[in-house]
């Protein structure tokens, strides 16, 4: 390599060190909120290509978020990497290259995110990598080291300093999910209630979920202290009317398991969960307002997600602060969540800020980019545990068809030709009063899914297929569609080698 290529690279290698140095001092002064530079920026590509990001990323499932923010953040160390070659080439003198990437650094991140500590952040991160790059350190000949390589190193082990130090604004455990309190007594009796009726079945969840799947709009999810927090009541309305979290625990409150599922959850894909909701019911807010009878409702969200849909979905939800005895985790909402009867996930807006009482029906998020996913979920049976042992198979999973229940799921191991009819799970309890010290688990849940399995002895390859028959006495429908714009329809099917 000739002296002035290899000078270029080394100076394109330091400004990409002060550029993943930036993000990560960014993350240091911010943490994990909007004003990271990481977050700001991905929403704003978000935003700015609604085509591919907004629509198709949801395609992509579980995928989608972190291709966002790699991209988001290539483009992002693409772009201080220029700042900070731009400072050092036309700045003569370390210190003064320092300042000048600070200047441009610390500019730019103000502009993406218009918070001053996450642009100080980003900038001082930057400048101390250009510092440490600006001249080799030590005696002039000491093991063999060039000058520029050794410059290189400097740069390097300062860019480690500033990622070493923003990991500890990562999985700050600010979820609750791992929380140590134990849930709450009466709750953790309900919870127990729905393990003994669950079916075990290897490879899938109980009636309640383990790990409960997350959709949203924003990279990085909404922090609100509850304390700042209020529900807002707006629209078509006697009077606007806020109310505090306290406000709305004085209302009577009510412990529910209520299943949720995606739209773009895949015919046989695991966009779908369980748990049991702590809330005050949605009507018993509204009475409140006195509001009156209206088509519809649109509910707003602290990350400026929005959901419209008709009024009497609502009326029959629940406003959720509790999940699985614990306060609700800030990734499903935290303070308040809505939680819809039979409709697709979308309608349960999280960090709900405001419900908006409207005469008029309106497009939301998700339907201004094409789906259609405000209406009652789809009947379907998933199989998702399939284990052969000496011959005998045994087939199971779950079955949801929102308020019209599951009442009956019916197998078949010849491809469709002739059917039977799978054990079914218990139902799980229905709704209790929060304050009931000694839950009552008699009724059944209203939009809750059900377990199913069947076992029969097979020894050839054969075709399982499986069909649930809702509580109206409807057959979940043959015809395949995929997920976008209504949700997946058709039956689940599996090639089973015995
Ligand atoms: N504020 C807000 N609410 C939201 C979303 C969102 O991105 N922002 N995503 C919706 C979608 S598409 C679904 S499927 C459910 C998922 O709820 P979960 O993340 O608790 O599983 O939340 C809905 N509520
Ligand atoms: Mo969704």
């Amino acid at each position: 390599m000739d002296r002035p290529s290899r000078e270029q690279s080394i100076e394109a290698a330091i400004g990409v060190l002060a550029g993943v140095a930036a993000v990560a001092g960014s993350l240091l002064a911010a943490g994990d909120t909007p004003a990271f530079v990481g977050a700001s920026a991905a929403t704003l590509l978000r935003d700015a290509s609604p085509g591919f990001v907004a629509v198709e990323v949801r395609g992509l499932g579980e995928a989608a978020q972190p291709l966002l923010v790699a991209v988001t953040g290539l483009i992002l160390i693409a772009l201080y990497a220029a700042a900070t070659a731009f400072a050092r080439r036309s700045v003569d003198g370390g210190a003064t290259a320092g300042v000048t990437t600070l200047a441009l650094v610390g500019g730019g991140t103000l502009l993406l995110t218009g918070s001053l500590a996450s642009a100080i952040g980003g900038g001082i991160a930057a400048m101390v990598v250009v510092l440490a790059a600006s001249r080799p350190l030590g005696s002039r000949r000491s093991a063999g080291g060039s000058p520029g390589r050794r410059r290189l190193l400097q740069a390097g082990a300062a860019t480690l300093g500033a990622l070493a130090a923003s990991t500890v604004r990562l999985g700050g455990g600010s979820d609750g999910a791992g929380s140590p309190d134990p849930p709450d007594p009466a709750a953790q009796s309900l919870l127990s209630v729905a393990a003994e009726r669950s079916l075990s079945l290897p490879n899938a969840d109980g009636l309640v979920s383990d790990g409960f799947y997350t959709v949203d709009i924003a990279t990085v999810d909404p922090t609100i202290s509850p304390a700042d927090w209020e529900l807002t009541v707006t629209g078509e309305v006697p009077e606007e009317r806020s109310f505090t979290l306290s406000e709305l625990r004085a209302f009577d409150a009510e412990r529910r398991f209520v299943t949720l599922r995606c739209v773009s959850d895949p015919l046989n894909g695991e966009k779908i969960d369980t748990a049991l909701w702590d809330g005050v019911p949605v009507s018993t807010v509204l009475e409140a307002v006195d509001a009156p009878e209206s088509c519809c409702v649109t509910l707003h969200a602290a990350d400026d997600y929005f959901v419209s849909f008709p009024r009497e979905a609502l009326d029959s939800g629940l406003l959720a602060w509790g999940m699985n005895g614990r306060p609700l985790p800030r990734s499903h909402g935290a303070p308040l969540r809505t939680l819809v009867p039979g409709h697709w996930g979308e309608t349960n807006a999280k960090w709900l800020t405001e419900i908006e009482i409207r005469e008029e029906p309106e497009d939301g998020y998700w339907e201004q980019r094409g789906w259609e996913g405000t209406g009652e979920v789809n009947t379907v049976a998933k199989l998702h545990s399939t284990t052969v042992r000496d011959g005998t198979v045994r087939v199971g999973g779950h079955a949801y068809a929102g308020t019209r229940g599951i009442d009956a799921v019916q197998v078949s191991t010849d491809g469709g030709d002739s059917w039977t009819e799978a054990t079914l799970s218990d139902p799980l309890p229905g709704a209790v009063p929060l304050d009931a010290e000694d839950p009552d688990p008699d009724g059944a849940a209203a939009d809750a899914w059900r377990m199913w399995e069947h076992e029969y002895d097979a020894d050839g390859r054969h075709e399982v297929v499986v069909r649930a028959i809702d509580g109206e006495g409807e057959r979940q429908t043959e015809d395949r569609e995929g997920v976008r714009p209504s949700g997946a329809t058709g039956w689940v099917s599996e090639t089973v080698r015995p």
